[in-house]
C-alpha cells in the first residue's frame, strides 16, 4: 500500500458513480498532462470497471501476485489510463500520483499500453488489439487445468476481459472465442465497450456484425447492458458468473463519458480533451477538485476493495497451509523444472549418439518429449491441428476437452494466432510450460502473439515443423524462406535449428530452462543422421554444447583453409562438403553447427572468434540470406535461397535450388583460389 493509505477515515458515504468521476478525472488530466493518451475509453468504461472491482474483483494489491486471484486484462490497452487509475486507487504501492503525472513518459512504469512487468498488477501487455481477449483464453484455460490438478479449495478464480470494438473486430477474436466457447471456459468474462466508436469514426463505417449472435454461436453466454447502469452492470456479472460457459456482457456505452461536448465523438477516442473541454466535464460530473487530487472518502472506498482482496487471500493462504497439496502446488506455480528433466535427456543424448539414430528432427522433438514429458507434468501440449506432423503428442497426454481439463494436450485447432496467444496466457498465469506446434511457415499467422511473448519473456514454446523447401511437395505456399530472419530479428526470441537428434534435445533442454524468454524449434521433415559421433572428436559429453550456440563439430588436422557453417538439415550437407573438399582437393575445411544465433551472440568474444576462425567462412542454410552477412563478413559466402521455393521430392528440390555439397565446394574453391 502505498503511504496515502494508512491514514485514510471514511468521512462520507461514497457512491459508485464517484469512485467511478475519480477514474475519468484522473483520466482526463492525465492524458491532458501528457498531451498523448486516450480519454475516451476509460471515461466511458469507468463505470462498469467500478461496479466490478467494487463488488466482484479478487485482487490484494499488497500481493499481486498471489496465484488465486482474479485475473483483470485490459484488452483495449489503449484505455491505458484506466489500468493506471484503478492501481493508483486501489492503492498499489508502485503507482503513486506521481507516476500518473509521468504518464507516457520515458522510465515512467505508466506507458503508453499496459506492458507486463512495468507495473505490478499488470497481468499482460496489451495494444495489440485483440491479443489481450486471446491471451485471456489462455489465462481461464490455465485456470481450470490448474483447478482439475490442485482442487477448486486452491484454484478458483475469475478471468475478466475488457474488450473495445477494436479487439473484436480483429481477427484474432475470432479464433478465441470459438476456443473458449468451445472449451466452455466459464470463468472467463468479456466486457464488450460497447460504444460504436473507432478511431475514424462510427463503426458502422465498417462493421454490421450482430456481435451477440457471433458470440452465442461460438457457445458462449451472452447478455447486453446500459454500461452506465450499475445495478445492471452489477446483475450482469452475477448472472455470468453462474453461467456454465463463457460470458459476453456487451455494455453499451458513451466514449468519453461525461465531456458535455466531445463525448460521444471519435474525437475523444486518442487525443486531450482539451481546457476547457476538461473544466466543462469537472462541471458537468460535479467533480469539484484539482488535477490529480482524489478526495480522501473516495480513495477510502477503493482501498476498501483492496483490503477484501487482502482478506480473501489470507484466507487462502490458510487453506493452503492446510493443503496436503501445498508442495505439488506450489512448485507448479513456481515453474521449477525438476532435475528429473536434465537427466533423462542426458540418458537420451548417451542411447543416441551410442545408436547413431537417423530421425527427423520433428521426430527427434516427438522422442525427446516423451522423456520431457515423464520426467515433469509443467509441460502442456499442443498443436493447430497439425499434432500428427508436429509430432506433439507424447504417450499418456490426454487431452483437454469441454468441462475436462485435467489432460495435458490441447487441440487448439486451425487457429495459430489464437494458440499462440492462448500459450502466452497459460504461461503469464503460471503453473504450466506451455509448448506448441505448427509448419513453420505459419509462423506469419501466430506473429502477432509471438512477438509479445518476447515482449513479456515468457516462457512459451513454439514447435514449428516442415522447416525449409525440405519438406517437398508441399511446395512453396508451405516452404519458409523468409521466417527464419523473422524471428531472429526479434528481439528476446531464441530460434532454435538443430542438426540431428543430438541437437534436438539439447535445444529441447535450452528452451525449458529459458524461464524468460520464449524459443522457437525450427524442426525438420526429413531424416537427418546423427552428426555428434561421427565428426566431433568427443563423441558424447554431458555438456549441452548447443547452449553456446555455436560449436565446431568438425575440425579439420591441417589448419582451416575454409569454415562451413550451417544449422539445421544444411549441417550434413556442409560435413558432405567437408569431406569432398578434403580428399577431392586436399583443402582443410572446418564445419561449425549454429543451431542458436541469439546463444552464440551471447558467447565471450574469444569463445566466438575460436568457433568462427580466421578463414574464409560460408554459410549453408535452406532459406533467405538475410542476416548471415553477421557471420559471414565480407569476405564470405552464403549458399541457400535466393526467392520462393518450389512443388517437388525434397532431394530434387535441393539439386535444383542449388544447396548440395558439390555447390557448397564449389562456393569454398571460389573463395579460397
Ligand atoms: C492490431 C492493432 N491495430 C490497430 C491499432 C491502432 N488502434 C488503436 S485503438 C484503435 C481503435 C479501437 O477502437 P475501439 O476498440 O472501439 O476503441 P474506442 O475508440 O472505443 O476506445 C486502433 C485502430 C492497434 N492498437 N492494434
Ligand atoms: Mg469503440
Amino acid at each position: 500500500m502505498n503511504s496515502q493509505a494508512a491514514a485514510l477515515k471514511p468521512v462520507a458515504a461514497v457512491s459508485e458513480r464517484d469512485m467511478a468521476n475519480a477514474i475519468r478525472a484522473l483520466a482526463m488530466d492525465s492524458v491532458q498532462k501528457a498531451n498523448s493518451g486516450h480519454p475516451g475509453m476509460p471515461m466511458g468504461m469507468a463505470d462498469v470497471a467500478t461496479v466490478l472491482f467494487s463488488r466482484f474483483i479478487n485482487i490484494d494489491p499488497s500481493a499481486p501476485n498471489w496465484p488465486d486471484r482474479d485475473r483483470f486484462v485490459l484488452s483495449a490497452g489503449h484505455g491505458s489510463m484506466l489500468q493506471y487509475a484503478l492501481h493508483f486507487l486501489l492503492g498499489y504501492d508502485d503507482m503513486p500520483i506521481e507516476e500518473l503525472q509521468r504518464f507516457r513518459q520515458l522510465g515512467s512504469r505508466t506507458a503508453g499500453h499496459p506492458e507486463y512487468g512495468h507495473a505490478l498488477g499488470i497481468e499482460t501487455t496489451t495494444g495489440p488489439l485483440g491479443q489481450g481477449i486471446a491471451t485471456a483464453v489462455g489465462m481461464a484455460l490455465a485456470e481450470r487445468m490448474l483447478a482439475a490438478r490442485h482442487g477448486a479449495d486452491l484454484v478458483d478464480h475469475f478471468t475478466y476481459v475488457i474488450a473495445g470494438d477494436g479487439c473484436l473486430q480483429e481477427g484474432i477474436s475470432h479464433e478465441a472465442i470459438d476456443l473458449a466457447g468451445h472449451l466452455k471456459l466459464s470463468r472467463l468474462i468479456v466486457f464488450w465497450d460497447d460504444n460504436s466508436i473507432s478511431i475514424d469514426g462510427p463503426t458502422s463505417l465498417s462493421t454490421s456484425m450482430d456481435q451477440a449472435a457471433r458470440f452465442k454461436a461460438a457457445g458462449w453466454h451472452v447478455q447486453s447492458v446500459d454500461g452506465h447502469d450499475t445495478e445492471a452492470v452489477g446483475a450482469a456479472i452475477e448472472a455470468a458468473q453462474q453461467s456454465d460457459r463463457p460470458s459476453l456482457i456487451a455494455c453499451r456505452t458513451v466514449i468519453g463519458k461525461g465531456a458535455p461536448n466531445l463525448g460521444g465523438s471519435e474525437k475523444t477516442h486518442g487525443a486531450p480533451l482539451g481546457n476547457a473541454e476538461i473544466t466543462a466535464t469537472r462541471e458537468n460530473i460535479g467533480w469539484v477538485y484539482a488535477p490529480f487530487e482524489v478526495p480522501e472518502n473516495i480513495l477510502f472506498a477503493w482501498r476498501e476493495i483492496a483490503e477484501r482482496g487482502q482478506a480473501a487471500r489470507r484466507t487462502w493462504e490458510q487453506r493452503l497451509a492446510a493443503s496436503p497439496r501445498r508442495q505439488a502446488f506450489e512448485s507448479a506455480v513456481a515453474g521449477n523444472l525438476p532435475d528429473a528433466v536434465s537427466e533423462a535427456l542426458g540418458a537420451f543424448r548417451k542411447e543416441h549418439v551410442e545408436k547413431a539414430t537417423k530421425v527427423a528432427t520433428r521426430k527427434a522433438s516427438e522422442m525427446a518429449l516423451g522423456a520431457i514429458n515423464a520426467a515433469t507434468d509443467l509441460t502442456v501440449g499442443g498443436s493447430a491441428d497439425l499434432t500428427h506432423s508436429n509430432l506433439t503428442i507424447t504417450k499418456g497426454m490426454d487431452r483437454i476437452a469441454p468441462d475436462d481439463y485435467a489432460g495435458r494436450y490441447i487441440h487448439y485447432g486451425i487457429r495459430e494466432h489464437g494458440m499462440a496467444a492462448a500459450m502466452n496466457g497459460i504461461a503469464l498465469h503460471g503453473g504450466f510450460v506451455p509448448y506448441g506446434g505448427t509448419f513453420l511457415c505459419f509462423a506469419d499467422y501466430a506473429r502477432g502473439a509471438m512477438r509479445l511473448s518476447a515482449l513479456m519473456g515468457q516462457r512459451v514454446i513454439y514447435v514449428m515443423t516442415h522447416d525449409s523447401i525440405g519438406l517437398g511437395e508441399d511446395g512453396p505456399t508451405h516452404q519458409p524462406v523468409e521466417h527464419l530472419a523473422m524471428l531472429r530479428a526479434t528481439p528476446n526470441l531464441n530460434v532454435f535449428r538443430p542438426a540431428d537428434i543430438i541437437e534436438t534435445a539439447e535445444c529441447w533442454e535450452l528452451a525449458l530452462k529459458s524461464k524468460n524468454r520464449p524459443s522457437v524449434l525450427v524442426l525438420s521433415r526429413q531424416n537427418l543422421p546423427m552428426l555428434r559421433q561421427a565428426h566431433s572428436d568427443e563423441p558424447h559429453s554431458d555438456e549441452n554444447r548447443s547452449s553456446h550456440g555455436a560449436y565446431i563439430l568438425r575440425e579439420p588436422a591441417e589448419h582451416r583453409a575454409v569454415t562451413l557453417i550451417a544449422t539445421g538439415s544444411e549441417v550434413e550437407i556442409a560435413v558432405a562438403a567437408a569431406e569432398r573438399l578434403e580428399t577431392e582437393h586436399g583443402i582443410a575445411a572446418a564445419v561449425v553447427s549454429m543451431p542458436c544465433w541469439e546463444l552464440f551472440e551471447e558467447q565471450d568474444a574469444d569463445y566466438r572468434k575460436a568457433v568462427l576462425g580466421s578463414a574464409p567462412r560460408i554459410a549453408i542454410e535452406a532459406a533467405a540470406r538475410l542476416g548471415w552477412d553477421r557471420w559471414i563478413g565480407d569476405t564470405g559466402a552464403f549458399v541457400g535461397m535466393t526467392g520462393f521455393g518450389a512443388s517437388a521430392p525434397a532431394p530434387d528440390l535441393y539439386r535444383h535450388f542449388d544447396i548440395t555439397p558439390e555447390a557448397v565446394a564449389a562456393a569454398a574453391l571460389k573463395l579460397i583460389i
